[in-house]
Formats: C-alpha cells, sequence, structure tokens
C-alpha cells in the first residue's frame, strides 16, 4: 500500500477515535456532543463514512469540512468509501450496485441532482454529472490514506496482513479483510480497527462495546452501527500520556432509555450465550413459556432462545429472525439502561454498560 499518513499526536492529549458511520449524521453529531469534542482533541475517523446508512452525503461533507478546519482531525478510507473510485475508473459494475442499494452516496447525490438512474444509464453518464457538483468530495474521498500511523499506533479501517513489514500489506485487503480481531500482525504498534461489528466476536454475553487485545496489539471498535439491530456508534478514546496510554469509550445509538423500578437477578443457567454471525441455525429442543432450549447446530451449544426470534425456514430448518443474546443481565434498582427490544412476552431485551441481554419486564416497566 502507498497511502500512508504519519502523524504525531503530543502527550497528554485526548484521541477520539471513530469508525463506520455508514451515513448516520445525527448518530455522528450526537456522539461528538457526548464526548464533548473540542479543539484541543485529536479526531481519528477509521473509515466508511458511507453506505448502508440514511445520510451519506451529510456525513461525506461535514466530516470533510471538519478535517479541513480542523488540523487535529484525520480521516481514512474504509471499503465503502472506494466507490468513488468506480466512478472515476468508469466500472460498469457500478449502475448494477447503484440500481440495488437504496442508501449510497452516488445515489443520494444523483438525487439531488434530480436524476433518476435506470437500467439503461451508463457510468460515464453519471460520472460526468456528479463530477460537475461534487468533485471536491470526490477528490477527497480519492485521496484519503489507507494508513494513520503514529509512534504508538496504527490506525486501519480492517486490518493488516501477518507479514514482516506491514506496509507490504495489500490496500484492499487493509480495509476490507473480515474478522482481522482473530489474526495476527507483526507491527510493534496498537492497529485500531473497524469495519468488522465486534458483537461477530465470541463472548459470554454479547455486547457492542470496542474490544482491545493487548497481547495481539489490537483494538476493534466497530459497534455495529447501522449493520446489527443491536447496534452503536462507539468513540474509543486514548488519553495520551509519558508513561502508558488509557483507554475508555462512549457510544451512542437510537435506544430509548430508561432507570430499571426494581433488582433482577439472572438466572445462572440462562447467563450467557447468543445466536449471531455466522452461526444462526438452530434445532429446538424443548419449548417454554418465553424462551426455547436450542441447539445450535454448528457450535453444539446448548441456548435459551427467545420464542419469538425463532425462525422456521422449513420442514427441519429453523434459524432467528435477527442477531439476538440468548443471556439473562442482572440489573439493579436505579440502572440506566437502553430499551432494546420491549415487544416480546414477559421480558424485554436491554442494553446495560452496552452488554445485551433479557430483564423480566415488570422490572423496567
Ligand atoms: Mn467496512
Amino acid at each position: 500500500m502507498d497511502k500512508i499518513k504519519s502523524i504525531s499526536i503530543p502527550v497528554n492529549s485526548r484521541v477520539i477515535v471513530i469508525s463506520d458511520i455508514h451515513g448516520e449524521i445525527n448518530l455522528f453529531q450526537n456522539l461528538l456532543h457526548k464526548v464533548e469534542f473540542c479543539a484541543d482533541d485529536y479526531l481519528i475517523i477509521n473509515g466508511d463514512l458511507c453506505e448502508k446508512g440514511s445520510n451519506s452525503k451529510e456525513v461525506v461533507q461535514y466530516v470533510m469540512e471538519l478535517s479541513q478546519n480542523n488540523p487535529n482531525v484525520h480521516v481514512l478510507e474504509g471499503n465503502c468509501d472506494t466507490l468513488v473510485e468506480d466512478l472515476l475508473d468508469e466500472n460498469p459494475k457500478l449502475i448494477d450496485y447503484l440500481l440495488a442499494r437504496k442508501h449510497a452516496l452516488i445515489n443520494e447525490w444523483l438525487d439531488e441532482i434530480g436524476f433518476s438512474i435506470g437500467e439503461q444509464t451508463k457510468v460515464q453518464e453519471i460520472k460526468e454529472l456528479v463530477m460537475e457538483k461534487y468533485n471536491q468530495e470526490i477528490q477527497w474521498l480519492y485521496h484519503l490514506p489507507t494508513v494513520i500511523e503514529t509512534d504508538k499506533y496504527l490506525f486501519v479501517h480492517a486490518g493488516l496482513e501477518n507479514c514482516e513489514n506491514w506496509k507490504e500489506t495489500d490496500r484492499l485487503n487493509a480495509i476490507s479483510m473480515p474478522s482481522f480481531l482473530e489474526k495476527e500482525h507483526h507491527a510493534d504498534k496498537f492497529v485500531i480497527v473497524g469495519h468488522w461489528p465486534v458483537v461477530n466476536y465470541k463472548s459470554d454475553i454479547p455486547t457492542n462495546n470496542p474490544i482491545i487485545d493487548k497481547k495481539k496489539k489490537i483494538i476493534a471498535i466497530d459497534g455495529g452501527n447501522v449493520i446489527k439491530s443491536t447496534g452503536q456508534l462507539n468513540a474509543f478514546i486514548i488519553q495520551t500520556a509519558d508513561g502508558e496510554d488509557s483507554f475508555s469509550h462512549m457510544f451512542v445509538d437510537h435506544f430509548p432509555t430508561c432507570k430499571v423500578l426494581k433488582d433482577f437477578q439472572a438466572n445462572d443457567v440462562m447467563a450467557k450465550g447468543a445466536i449471531q454471525y455466522p452461526h444462526y441455525d438452530i434445532l429446538p429442543l424443548q419449548r417454554g413459556e418465553h424462551f426455547t432450549i436450542c441447539r445450535q447446530i454448528e457450535t453444539n451449544q446448548q441456548l435459551y432462545v427467545k420464542n419469538e426470534y425463532i425462525i422456521k425456514q422449513d420442514e427441519d430448518r429453523f434459524t432467528v429472525k435477527a442477531d439476538v443474546s440468548c443471556a439473562q443481565i442482572s440489573v439493579r434498582k436505579g440502572d440506566r439502561i437502553s430499551l432494546v427490544d420491549p415487544n416480546c412476552s414477559g421480558y424485554a431485551l436491554i442494553k446495560k454498560d452496552g452488554k445485551l441481554g433479557w430483564v423480566l419486564k415488570e422490572t423496567i416497566m
């Protein structure tokens, strides 16, 4: 890869890292507000500004202006941000992509121009149209670096190859490799990535919070915003110091919050597990009033799946309607939680400190 940008961050600075905004302008602005982002902070945007969410155009414009007006704001490219290359290269497959996608940056631009794309549209035609009005955004996206390097960190959208010299990583791999946290790297710095929703990594209780693996020197921060029904937009926060830097995080999501009315103690046998990517096939074994004991086919684990989430695909194949926690979680009276799914019988799916699980409805309603 050749687009590597080196920056230096002084000690006693606060570095805020946000990835995978995917067109969610409101969440992004709420998050900047929540972390009290100010001119002294360093802000690193770890790729995937656009696509999938509802307002890619505004995210691109807002972040571009933020980075142009503030020398401490740095942006790198994600796989979704490279669609402008297909446009500039006049890749005919771009038309199929745009026809199939409701939410896409280039579609939003064409809407604004008042042009509707059809199967007969030529890529040259839309290239000319959008370049006339959005050339500045296109050039800015096109020139985003693949990696931002500091003395202690490497920021990259998806990951690095496990080669002696990380700079030999193929660029497309760096912005699109899956599940980097399950891989290794040779760099002697922390590698901070987005791209792969952290909830996909196995844990006792599913969570969208950033994962820090100090041994592997990998920090994965994609909260699954837009991609996952329970997702959130994370800000990973580094406080740089003379000795060891310290890490923390904050997040925002779309869920309403409420206060817990009374204590709830999770049932020990139901206190962990999830049905989630990529192991969706289940076999129901014993149906209860609210949860069904199921065997997760690929892992052979027995889990309690909320009845409303079970879907019969055909005669003997069952899956779930969305990634779902199988864990109950304990809460205390007065805890502030987010209400993720209040519409099932008996129990509600909540998020507490980023962890997803079920509580008896009467503890919160
Ligand atoms: Mn991505």
